[in-house]
């Protein structure tokens, strides 16, 4: 049994508290880390995040009367209560807009979503680059799915979860995380192209290759609502325009330097092709090692990765480099920043025998510059959404 599984009944029992009632049922959606394939998904290119056994989990029981009520063991402030005819798109809102816009999205799709009553634990760590709201709105899209019979496969969850953040919440985000959280499965990676939304699971055994995969948490907080988001998203599509291409994802490497010669003069849209064209590229690469079984060739490009995330799109920070430069000092077969950027966490794939010399290397480093101590786990990869109970 799984951490989720292990969780379930504490997350019925807090539900039961709350409103007075058991739950019809217990959903669970994943955080993710992303391996490869950074800012790509807003460029209609190519992704390859993994689920954590970390989970959000969702209890809830449909109601009659249209009432919409919300309540997270995690979350300050009691239960927020809605109306469901009411949603309306608005900045802020909190961690309930995530939820409430799940919902309004399904009734903007004109699918037959009424009230519920929803109760929420997660182990997801929340700003830390991991996902938790792609969790909180596609274990929340899955209960509503199945406490309405809505019959929506989980792609279709993943596009709704997302219109809900771009909509709802108004973070202007890709659809991998969404997708993540919906699609991955245990001991993959998931191969995503982000234009058609083809997928293929890529089995990612690492601790049978004798491999671990580090996450460092920098606890450097990010939100991807701060503008710098946006603000990148934007100049990718400026880029696109200014090349006269649909998405920069028809931007092949072998163009590279013609189109970087038409951009002379706008270097910051320069630097965002390049880590875009040469990232859809890494990605491939990535899946060819994979395929072809030589998983330990993937380290130098998931390093090129933060490079080009570093130097050239300028998401990183302080603590990401030092966290990078410091484990593949201390040996690591590769790593990288994943996720949105601007703090957040980075990946680290190491030998499993090295994993303490990097793990110590990568703390060491964080005390001698005088930043807070990460917080280092394994990722395993894990099951996307699912029913638990
Ligand atoms: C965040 C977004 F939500 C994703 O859509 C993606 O763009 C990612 O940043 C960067 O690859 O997680």
């Amino acid at each position: 049994m799984t951490d989720t599984e292990h969780g379930a009944p504490r997350t019925a029992a807090a539900f039961y508290e709350v409103y007075g009632a058991e739950p019809h049922g217990i959903w669970a959606a994943p955080g993710r880390v992303n391996l490869i394939g950074e800012h790509t998904d807003y460029n209609d290119g190519f992704v390859m995040p993994l689920a954590l056994p970390h989970t959000t989990l969702a209890a809830a029981s449909p109601r009659t009367d249209g009432v919409l009520r919300l309540h997270s063991g995690g979350a300050e402030g009691g239960i927020v209560e809605l109306r469901t005819d009411e949603l309306r798109p608005a900045a802020g809102g909190g961690w309930a807009a995530y939820p409430a816009g799940v919902v309004w999205a399904m009734r903007e799709a004109g699918l037959p979503v009424g009230g519920a009553d929803l109760h929420y634990d997660s182990t997801v760590p929340t700003g830390a680059g991991l996902s938790s709201s792609a969790a909180l709105e596609v274990a929340t899209a899955l209960a509503l799915n199945d406490l309405y019979a809505l019959g929506l496969a989980p792609r279709e969850l993943a596009r709704l979860a997302q219109r809900a953040e771009n909509a709802f919440v108004g973070v202007p985000v890709g659809i991998m995380d969404q997708t993540a959280a919906a699609c991955c499965t245990e001991g993959h990676a998931l191969f995503l192209d982000t234009r058609d939304l083809s997928q293929r699971q890529v089995p990612f055994d690492l601790a049978g290759e004798g491999l671990r995969l580090l996450v460092v948490d920098t606890r450097v907080r990010h939100e991807l609502g701060d503008g710098a988001y946006a603000e990148r998203r934007a100049g990718c599509e400026r880029g696109a325009r200014a090349l006269g291409v649909r998405a920069l994802r028809d931007v092949s490497l072998v163009q590279l330097p013609e189109s970087l010669d038409r951009l002379s003069g706008e270097p910051v849209v320069q630097g965002l092709v390049r880590h875009i064209v040469t990232e859809n590229h890494r990605v491939e690469e990535v899946v060819a090692c994979l395929d072809a079984g030589r998983t330990r060739a993937i380290g130098p490009l998931l390093t090129a990765g933060h490079a080009s995330l570093r130097d050239d799109f300028k998401i990183s920070c302080a603590e990401l480099d030092l966290a990078v430069d410091a484990a593949n000092a201390a040996g690591a077969v590769g790593a990288r920043m994943t996720g949105g950027g601007f703090g957040g966490s980075a990946i680290v794939l190491v030998e499993e025998a090295d994993a303490q010399t990097v793990r110590k290397a990568v703390m060491e480093a964080f005390a001698a510059a005088g930043h807070p101590a990460p917080r280092i786990f394994t990722a395993v990869p894990s099951a996307g959404a699912r029913r638990v109970r």
